[in-house]
Order: C-alpha cells, then structure tokens, then sequence
C-alpha cells in the first residue's frame, strides 16, 4: 500500500557552502581548515564544486520546478569574517543576501546552518572546537547572523558535530587528521553541544519569532549478536558517535549511563575525562528547554563486536567496496551481518536505522518539539551518457529505490508517533565531497562538473511526485 505523508511534510534538498559554491578564493573569503589540507593532499580541489556561489538561481529555479520546497544551505563563516572574529567582509554579506531574496522569489524555503564544518583557517590554528577563542567568535559570529539576517526563519547551529569531533581527532579523515585521542573527540563533542547551547539561548534572548535547532549524524548501532560483550561494544559504540550528542543538547543533562560509558572508553585508551563547569551545564539545560527542532542525518546503520587489539582504521574514500575496517581500541569492531546490502562505499542500506533512530528520539529525548531529517540519500558512482542534450534526464533507479525504502521508513515513524515535520535529500544537486571529491554523487540533479551543466535525474521526477502528492508511491 502506498504511504502517505502529512499535508505540511515539508519535502527539501540539503547542499553545505563548502561543498557546492566552489569560488573559495574570490571577493575576500578567507581560508578555513580544508584548504590546505586538501592542496596538501593533492587528491581534490573544492573548486569549483557546483558552483553555487554564481549559479544559486539557477539551482534554486530548478528546486521550485521540482518540487523542493526547501533548501538546507549553510553559511560560509569565512565569507562574513575572513579570519573568523576580524573585521566583516560585506560583499559575503550582500552574497546571503542575495541568496536568500532568490530563496523567496522561488518559494523555497532556507533553512541555515551556521557551521557545516567549515571552520576558518585561524581560529582552526588556535585550536578549533578545543579553543575558547573558536567557542565566543563562533557565537559572535551567529548573533551577527541572527541580526543580519532577518529572512531566515529556520536556523541551524552545527552540522554534525559529531562527524566533526570524531573524524578530526579520532579517525584522522578531517584536518588536523588527529587519530586515537578519543580525549580531544569528547572534549570537542562536549565544546559543541555547549556552544550550540549558547547560541540556542542568545537566539531565544533576541525574540527573533524564527526556530533554531542542531543538526546530527546518527548511526544507529546494534550488536553484532546477543553475545553480552558485543551488547556492551554497541553501547560504547554509540555513547561515542550518539549519545553524547542527543543526552547534551536533547536532554540538556548527561545521564550518569552515558559518561560512565565515555569514561570506561578513555580510560582504556589511557586519556583523561573531558572537563566541563557548572556554567555550561546550566547552559545545556537551559537550550535544551527552547530549542525547536533537532535535525537527524541518517544514512547507515552500525553493528558493534567486541575487540580488544589495537586500533586500526581504513576510511573508503574512493568507492573501492569492502575496503573499509573500523576496530577501536575500547570501543569495538563494526562488523556486518550477512544479507544486508552495502553502497560502493561500504554503507550498508538498513531503512529500518532510520525509523529507530527517530522512535529513540521520540520515546527517550521528550523535550524535543520536532524532527526533521535534514540529510538522507546515496553517493552512486554516475556519468553522463554519450550523447547526452540538455534534455537528456539521467537514470538513477538505485536512488529512487533507496529513497523511497528510506522515506517509508520516515512514514512508518511519523504513524507511530515521531513528530517529523520534514525531509531533507542529500543532496539537491551532485557536489564536492569531503572525503571522496567528485566521484562520489548524490544530487537530484547531475552536474557535468567541466562545464557546469545542469541535468535533471529521473529521481528528481520521483521527488516532485512525492512533494506533490504527499504519498510515496510503490
Ligand atoms: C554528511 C555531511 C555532508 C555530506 C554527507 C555525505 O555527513 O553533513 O556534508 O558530505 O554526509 O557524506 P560523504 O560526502 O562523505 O559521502
């Protein structure tokens, strides 16, 4: 039977500045911590991504046309303050201007993140999420977007701080590239959630009459089998990459479960507990109690066994399948189940992830008001045929079906009591990848990267059906 999804489900496309407006070096941007990372890499270039920074109208027209009826963009906080906390840049200013009057005049809808992993260079070099200097300019920065930027009703605070926190000082794939100091990961992690917070209140002080909330990457994570010790490297597992996050800015407090398992996980790597005052706390709180949404990005799920070696990882960064290796040193080992489907990218495709990850919002995290999911979707591996015209739309079956096993998922939470009020694709058009650059595609709408050609995929046909009628077809 066909699911059917509520009259205001909101259906949007999520891009990141980062990674579709290329132009990192024109009308006074400053640089932030990929830049040169990635020219020290030699692998990629962010330039020129999907060159949004000059073909927004472009991007934003094709949205109305099919259906998007909002779009998660980020600000580029180098753009505003090309070193972080100096002096403002006003043509970055009159750029999200711009932007944002072309979001209006195509009914889409933005909704802004403040930081989608895009520190600037110099506050990076003081020390990123660890300093305290990064923590107030990045709340300066926000109130000065909040007063700025009066049209945008929907605002974001961080991009998955938990991407950032681990993948920066765990696993290595995020400059400064740091592995195994699972103490800096939490410290960052408890940074994040404390920052959000800050902002979180000051926006509430300005009584602006928008909605603020945070974004997070959640992995629902299972045992590998009911074996107690693979049960226990779940909970770690997920304590790690999850409920750190959702205990401090769903919650407002950590339960004592969830430090006791943070500080079983330091303690076997020999790195002390992360610090926190009794400020910050009462900060958590405090959010936690006004915020208005969380935003969920779910992509995969996670099966944990026990392991007691050494660390070793390997990141597939490159479409290379069944190449990836995760074991932490007191953590565990993600290990797959037989029978469930992986991407090229090792990702393994579990919609079931995503309908648990929203019920544990609904029935553990009650202050929450509303959830969108704010990322969702699958990097193909995608060319552009042989004598493609502009009209040529190209085929992703894969996509469509993965959206739409996803997309009931999402239906099947919302009947079962999971207030979603939206859902984000991943992404709206093919763009730059942290990690994997260009190869690795989820748009909507295919971009022939050497001239920046547009082209509609049939899933963007699919998407439109859906935003149209509100039911997702079989
Ligand atoms: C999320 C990020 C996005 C995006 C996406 C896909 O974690 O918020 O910025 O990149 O994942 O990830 P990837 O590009 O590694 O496939």
């Amino acid at each position: 039977m066909s699911h059917r999804l509520p009259k205001d489900f909101i259906m949007g496309g999520a891009t990141a500045a980062y990674q579709v407006e290329g132009a990192t070096q024109v009308d006074g941007k400053g640089q932030v911590l990929w830049d040169p990372y990635l020219a020290a890499q030699g692998r990629f270039s962010p330039d020129p991504a999907a060159d949004f920074y000059h073909r927004y109208e472009t991007d934003l027209a094709l949205s109305e046309q099919y259906g998007v009826q909002a779009v998660r963009l980020s600000i580029a906080w180098s753009r505003l303050f090309p070193t972080g906390d100096g002096p403002v840049e006003p043509r970055g200013v009159d750029y999200y201007h711009q932007v944002f009057a072309a979001c209006r005049k195509h009914h889409v809808e933005p909704f802004v993140t403040l930081h989608h992993f895009d520190t600037p260079l110099t506050l990076q070099a003081a020390g990123g999420w660890l300093s305290q200097r990064m923590l107030d300019a990045f709340v300066k920065y926000a109130e000065f977007c909040f007063k700025e930027f009066p049209e945008v009703k929907y605002w974001i605070t961080i991009n998955e701080p938990t991407s950032m926190a681990i993948q920066q000082y765990s696993r290595g794939t995020f400059p400064p590239g740091e592995t195994g100091r699972f103490d800096k990961t939490f410290q960052a992690e408890h940074n994040q959630n404390v920052v959000h917070a800050r902002i979180v209140n000051a926006y509430k002080r300005l009584h602006l009459g928008g909605q603020i909330g945070v974004v997070h990457a959640l992995q629902t994570v299972y045992p590998y089998s009911d074996d107690p010790a693979d049960v226990h490297a779940a909970a770690l597992q997920d304590a790690y990459e999850n409920r750190l996050y959702l205990d401090g800015t769903l919650a407002g407090a950590y339960a004592p479960e969830t430090l006791a398992l943070v500080q079983e996980i330091l303690a076997a790597n020999g790195q002390p507990m992360f610090k926190t005052t009794p400020e910050e706390l009462d900060a958590l709180d405090l959010a936690a109690h006004q915020q208005d949404f969380v935003g969920v990005n779910n992509y995969f799920s996670k099966w944990l066994r026990a392991y007691d070696g050494a660390s070793e990882m390997h990141h597939n960064g490159t479409g290379a399948k069944g190449t990836s290796v995760a074991r932490l040193h007191g953590i565990g080992e993600e290990k797959l189940p037989a029978g469930i489907e992986t991407t090229d990218w090792d990702w393994p495709i579990y919609p079931q992830g995503m309908h648990d990850i929203l019920m544990r919002i609904h029935d553990q995290y009650p202050l929450v008001p509303a959830i969108y999911v704010t990322e969702n979707g699958i990097g193909l591996k995608e060319t552009l045929p042989d004598g493609a015209t502009p009209a040529t739309v190209i085929a992703d079956p894969k996509r469509i079906d993965y959206l739409k096993q996803y997309l009931d998922a999402v239906a099947t939470a919302i009947d079962d009591g999971a207030n979603v009020r939206g859902y984000f694709v991943w992404s709206l058009q093919d763009q730059f990848s942290w990690t994997n650059g260009y190869s690795k595609r989820y748009g909507l709408f295919f971009i022939d990267f050497a001239t920046q050609a547009r082209y509609v995929k049939q899933s963007a046909h699919w998407f439109k059906q859906v935003s149209d009628t509100h039911v997702i077809p079989d």
